[in-house]
C-alpha cells in the first residue's frame, strides 16, 4: 500500500499532477538502483515534471520543506552521482522531452534534457545532420545526463566531449530562478560561460532543463575495421599514423583481450579475428565518400597484419559494434563490477596499463579485470569483477597510481559519490576550495545532489 501522501507530496501533485509523483515503493523501486547494481538508496519519492516552469515549481516547494534534491535522466550513470542515499526526492527529466525543430542555417537544434541521445540523434538525423556524442547506452542516457557529466563515448577523437557541443543550456538554480539561454550564438563574450560552468557538474549547482547542441553532418560512408595487434603499446605506436593521415577519422576505440573473450562468450559469438591478439581496436573512419579504400591503404602501410576484419556494408558494421557496444552489459551479467574511468597520458598508458594489472592480480588474486575503453583519449574502463573486500584498496591504490602518473582519476563517467574521496589528491585543495565556494553560494542549502562530485569538507 502507498504510504498518505504529506505536505510536500501534495503539494507536487497539485503541481505535476498526481500520475508524476510516485511514492508506491514499487513505482521508484527503478530510480533507486542504478544499472551496475552497485549503487542504490531510498528516495522519499520520484517527481516527473514536464516542462522547465514545472521543475522550478518543484525546487521551490523541495527547498520550502527542506528536501534535498538527486536529479535523474536516464539512469545510465555509473559514479552513483544519479542515484539517491539519504531520502532525497529524485527529479525526473523523462518529460522533458521538448524537441525543436533543427535550425539547418546554425546546425544546431535545442532539446529537452529528457531526450535520449538516439533520439537527439535521429531527430537530426532527419535533417541529414548528426550528434556528435554517441556512446553504448544512447537509448537510455539523456542529453541532460551527458552535459551534466561531460560524457565523452566514441567519437570525441573527433568533436571533443559534451562540453563542446554545447552551445546553450537552459538550467533551474536551488531557488528555483531559471537561467541560461538557448540562442546558441557562437560568438558572445559576456561573462562567464554558464554551459561551461555547469557542463560536469553532476547535478550539483542547477538542474539542466534545455540544451541547445551543436550538430555536425551525418556521413554516409564508414568504414570500419576491427584490427588485432600483438600489444597495447603497438596499439599505441599505431595511433600517430592513424591520426595523421587519415582525415576521416571518427573513432578508435579499444578492447583488451579480456574485454573480447568476455563479449564474444556473451553474445554466443566467436572472435572475428581468429589469432589471439594483444589489444583490439575499431577504427571507424567517416565521410562523404566511400572511407573503405583509404581505411585499408593506412592499416596495409601501417598495420600489416592479417589481423583485420573489415565491414563492407551496415550489417557487418553492426556485427563488429555489437561486440563494443555490448561490454558494459556482458560485465554487468557476471556479476556487480567494481568500474574504474581514468584517463591516462598515452606516453605512460602501456606501463601503467601493465602496472594496474599486476596490483590488482596481487591485491585480489581471484578478481578479474576486464579492461576497454576509448584509445585516443588513453580512457580505460577498468572493470574489476569478484575483489572481494578488496575493492577499496584496488580503488585507492590505482587511483593515486593514475594521478601520480598525470591522469585523470574520472575521464567519461564523473566523480559522483564513488571518487569524491580523491578530489583533492586530483585537484588540490585550492581548487576543491573554489569548488566549495562556487556551489555555497549557487546552492547555500545544499538542496541539490548534496554528498556528490564534493567531498564532506
Ligand atoms: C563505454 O565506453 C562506457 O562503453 C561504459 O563508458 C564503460 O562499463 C564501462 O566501464
Ligand atoms: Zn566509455
Amino acid at each position: 500500500m502507498s504510504p498518505s501522501p504529506d505536505v510536500l507530496c501534495r503539494e507536487l501533485q497539485a503541481t505535476v499532477g498526481p500520475t508524476h509523483v510516485l511514492v508506491d515503493p514499487d513505482m521508484r523501486a527503478g530510480y533507486e538502483t542504478d544499472w551496475t547494481g552497485r549503487f542504490h538508496g531510498a528516495s522519499r519519492l520520484v517527481v516527473r515534471p514536464g516542462t522547465t516552469h514545472e521543475v522550478a515549481a518543484v525546487v521551490r516547494i523541495c527547498a520550502a520543506h527542506n528536501a534535498a534534491i538527486v536529479t535523474q535522466g536516464g539512469n545510465t550513470g555509473l559514479v552513483g552521482g544519479g542515484v539517491p542515499r539519504n531520502h532525497e526526492v529524485i527529479v525526473s527529466t523523462a518529460r522533458l522531452t521538448r524537441c525543436d525543430a533543427v535550425d539547418t542555417a546554425a546546425s544546431q537544434v535545442t532539446v529537452g534534457s529528457g531526450v535520449t541521445l538516439a533520439a537527439a540523434r535521429n531527430h537530426a538525423r532527419a535533417v541529414a545532420l548528426d550528434l556528435a556524442i554517441d556512446f553504448a547506452s544512447r537509448d537510455s542516457a539523456t542529453i541532460g545526463g551527458a552535459v551534466a557529466t561531460n560524457a565523452g563515448g566514441s567519437r570525441v577523437i573527433r568533436f571533443g566531449t559534451m562540453r563542446a557541443q554545447v552551445a546553450g543550456i537552459e538550467a533551474v538554480l536551488a531557488n528555483g530562478e531559471i537561467i541560461g539561454s538557448l540562442s546558441g550564438l557562437p560568438k558572445e563574450t559576456i561573462g562567464l560561460h554558464l554551459p561551461s560552468l555547469l557542463c560536469g557538474s553532476e547535478g550539483t549547482l542547477a538542474i539542466i532543463t534545455a540544451v541547445r547542441l551543436k550538430l555536425v553532418p551525418w556521413y554516409r560512408h564508414t568504414a570500419t575495421a576491427l584490427v588485432g595487434l600483438p600489444s597495447l603499446a603497438a596499439a599505441l605506436d599505431l595511433l600517430p599514423a592513424l591520426r595523421r593521415e587519415l582525415a576521416q577519422l571518427d573513432s578508435i576505440e579499444l578492447l583488451m583481450p579480456s574485454a573480447m573473450s568476455l563479449v564474444c562468450e556473451h553474445l554466443q559469438r566467436t572472435c572475428p579475428i581468429p589469432v589471439d591478439a594483444g589489444a583490439y581496436l575499431l577504427i571507424e573512419c567517416a565521410g562523404n565518400s566511400d572511407q573503405h579504400d583509404e581505411l585499408m591503404r593506412v592499416l596495409a602501410l601501417h598495420a600489416p597484419t592479417n589481423a583485420t576484419a573489415v565491414a563492407t556494408d551496415e550489417t557487418a558494421r553492426g556485427r563488429l559494434l555489437e561486440l563494443r557496444d555490448n561490454v558494459t552489459t556482458a560485465i554487468n551479467h557476471r556479476g556487480v563490477p567494481l568500474k574504474l574511468d581514468v584517463a591516462l597520458p598515452l606516453g605512460v598508458l602501456s606501463q601503467t596499463t601493465a602496472d594496474i594489472e599486476a596490483l590488482i592480480n596481487r591485491l585480489a588474486p581471484k578478481s578479474t579485470l576486464i579492461n576497454f575503453g576509448h584509445l585516443a583519449e588513453g580512457n580505460l574502463h577498468l572493470n574489476t569483477l569478484n575483489a572481494g573486500s578488496a575493492d577499496a584498496t584496488i580503488t585507492d591504490q590505482v587511483l593515486q597510481m593514475v594521478i601520480a602518473r598525470g591522469g585523470a582519476i574520472s575521464a567519461e563517467h564523473g566523480i559522483g559519490i564513488a571518487k569524491t574521496h580523491w578530489l583533492v589528491a586530483q585537484r588540490g585543495a585550492a581548487e576543491v576550495d573554489a569548488l566549495r565556494s562556487l556551489k555555497a553560494s549557487l546552492d547555500p542549502h545544499k538542496m541539490l545532489n548534496p554528498g556528490v562530485l564534493l567531498p564532506e569538507a
